[in-house]
C-alpha cells in the first residue's frame, strides 16, 4: 500500500521554508499532497486560487500534488485516503499549537498519524507572515520565497 501523506497549511504564501519540507517529506512518502485551506476565519492576502497558483508554479516533484480543502482536516485526510499528516516545527513557540492540533486529530481518528519533521536551521526564522510584513515595505525577500512569489507580492503591495 503507498503510502501518502498529506502537508496542510494556509501558505498565505508559501516560502522557501514549506518548500524545504515539502521536499524533504517527498523523500520520505511514495506521495504528498499538499492541501491549502480554503475557509480561515483571518482574512488570507492571497485567494486560495492564487496560493495553489503559486505552489504549482514552485513545485516540480513527480510524487507532490497540490490541493485544496474546505472544513475538517482529517476528513480532507480519510477523503485521500492518505494516513498520515506531516507538519514543520521551527521553534519551542510552534509546539504548543502543534501538540494541540495532533491531539484533536488523533481523537477525531486514532488511525492517522501526525509526522513532524525540524526545520532546516536556515529557515527556522521564517514565516509567510514575516515575509509579508516585510515585502510590504519593498524589502528583499527574494532568498525567501520562490521568485513567483517574490513577484506576486510586490504586485499585491503597490
Ligand atoms: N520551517 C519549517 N516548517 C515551517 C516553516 C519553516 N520555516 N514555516 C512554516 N512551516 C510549517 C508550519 O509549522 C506548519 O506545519 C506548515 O508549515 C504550514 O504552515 P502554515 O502557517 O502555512 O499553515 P497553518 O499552520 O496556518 O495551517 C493550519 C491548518 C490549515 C493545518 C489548520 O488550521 C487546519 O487543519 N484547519 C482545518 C480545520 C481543522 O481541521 N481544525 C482542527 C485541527 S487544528
Amino acid at each position: 500500500m503507498a503510502a501518502i501523506a498529506v502537508y496542510p497549511g494556509s501558505f498565505d504564501p508559501v516560502t522557501n521554508g514549506h518548500l524545504d519540507i515539502i521536499e524533504r517529506s517527498a523523500n520520505v512518502f511514495d506521495k504528498v499532497i499538499v492541501a491549502v485551506l480554503h475557509n480561515r476565519n483571518k482574512v488570507p492576502l492571497f485567494s486560495v486560487e492564487e496560493r495553489v497558483d503559486m505552489l504549482e508554479k514552485s513545485i516540480n516533484i513527480n510524487n507532490v500534488e497540490i490541493d485544496s480543502f474546505n472544513g475538517l482536516l482529517i476528513d480532507y485526510v480519510r477523503k485521500k485516503k492518505a494516513y498520515t499528516i506531516v507538519r514543520g516545527l521551527r521553534a519551542v513557540s510552534d509546539f504548543e499549537y502543534e501538540m494541540q492540533a495532533a491531539s484533536i486529530n488523533r481523537k477525531l481518528d486514532p488511525g492517522i498519524e501526525t509526522f513532524f519533521m525540524m526545520t532546516n536551521n536556515q529557515y527556522s526564522y521564517l514565516s509567510s507572515s514575516i515575509v509579508k510584513e516585510v515585502a510590504k515595505y519593498e524589502a528583499d525577500v527574494s532568498t525567501l520565497v520562490p521568485h513567483v512569489v517574490q513577484k506576486a507580492l510586490y504586485d499585491k503591495f503597490k
